[in-house]
């Protein structure tokens, strides 16, 4: 298979946008016969207060977002959530912690890994993200159940310092590399909408189309603008934008599960169904992300009903 680099990337964004989608409903068809749509769910485990300044972020500390900063939730809430979120056709389970990363060492870490072995029990796909991880936590991790570790590059190394001072886009590879060779899948995309160009979003692909294995889920944000961030005030993305780097993803990537992630409340249903035919197969599922909204549960049923789609089983990874 051939590896993609810039300018081919380029060659696929810059097509006419019919023969692109085309060339991408064709790969998505001979990858991912059954036509069906993951649904993940989110949990915010541990909410706010994070020492990082990522500019996005409604988390971080260093920007006055109102957001009440709270400690780690009990076993039990989480416990709950989740499998409420089973009974409802979620098949992953993904939960999220404000913080700059874990060790091995911290006790809020133990307490993490607790929390995975009770919820890798319930049969759904098993997904964190904790930010920086020790190849030794990620080593723990996968023994307690984790099934993929969600950890982000964001955007392009270029622009990368643009959003986030606190920590580097090699942090961030490292982190990725640990949980590679820890037997872990990898989720990992970013954020358009930023005030990056196309080219950036081609980087930032081009970054994601290096990594060895292959990420197993690449999730396209589009920025959520959050009060009191410095991004507060970006305009919407351009759905045409939007289904044009995901149909490319999926040429570039045919196997991995393409995210339609953050930012769909801001989306049509026609502009969700383009990029559903441009080949994006997952979605989060349930009327809160992180902190911020997502649609209605009977709302994305009614519309993958409509467009006839189905809902995809877990893939539990064998230990
Ligand atoms: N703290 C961990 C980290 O940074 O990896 C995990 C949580 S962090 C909120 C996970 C990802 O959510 C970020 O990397 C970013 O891609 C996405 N995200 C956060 N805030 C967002 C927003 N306002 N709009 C869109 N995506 C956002
Ligand atoms: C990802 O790429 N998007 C999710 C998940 N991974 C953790 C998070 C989206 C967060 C949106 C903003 C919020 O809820 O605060
Ligand atoms: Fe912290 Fe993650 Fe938000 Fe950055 S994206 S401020 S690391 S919670």
């Amino acid at each position: 298979m051939t590896r993609h680099d810039l300018p081919s990337l380029r060659a696929l964004y810059e097509q006419p946008f019919f023969d692109l989608i085309q060339q991408a409903r064709e790969t998505y068809r001979a990858h991912w016969p059954e036509h069906e749509v993951q649904l993940c769910t989110l949990l915010s485990i541990k909410t706010g207060g994070c020492s990082e300044d990522c500019a996005y972020c409604s988390q971080s500390s260093h920007y006055d977002t109102g957001l009440e900063k709270e400690t780690l939730l009990p076993l039990d809430r989480i416990l709950e959530t989740a499998e409420r979120a089973r009974a409802n056709g979620s098949t992953r389970f993904c939960m999220g912690a404000a913080w700059k990363g874990v060790t091995e060492h911290d006790a809020k870490f133990k307490s993490v890994l607790e929390t995975v072995r009770a919820v890798s029990k319930l049969g759904m796909e098993v997904c964190v993200t904790l930010g920086e991880l020790t190849p030794e936590a990620a080593r723990q991790l996968r023994t307690a159940g984790v099934t993929a570790y969600n950890h982000n590059i964001d955007t392009s190394p270029e622009f990368y310092p643009n959003i986030v001072t606190t920590h580097t886009f090699d942090d961030r590879l490292n982190t990725i590399r640990s949980v590679q060779q820890a037997g872990m899948s990898v989720c990992c995309g970013g954020i358009i909408g930023m005030g990056e160009t196309e080219t950036d979003r081609l980087k930032m692909l081009e970054v994601l189309c290096t990594f060895d294995p292959a990420p197993e889920s690449v999730p396209i944000n589009c920025l959520m603008p959050m009060p009191g961030t410095p991004l507060s005030e970006q305009p919407p993305v351009d759905i045409f934008q939007l289904v044009r780097l995901i149909a490319t993803t999926r040429i570039a990537l045919p196997k991995a599960r393409v995210r339609l992630s953050a930012g769909r409340t801001r989306l049509t249903r026609e502009g969700q169904a383009l990029c559903f035919f441009a080949g994006a197969n997952s979605i989060f599922y349930g009327d809160k992300l992180l902190t911020a909204a997502n649609p209605g549960t009977n709302a994305d049923l009614n519309l993958l009903e409509e467009l006839g789609l189905g809902i995809s089983k877990p893939e539990i990874l064998s230990s």
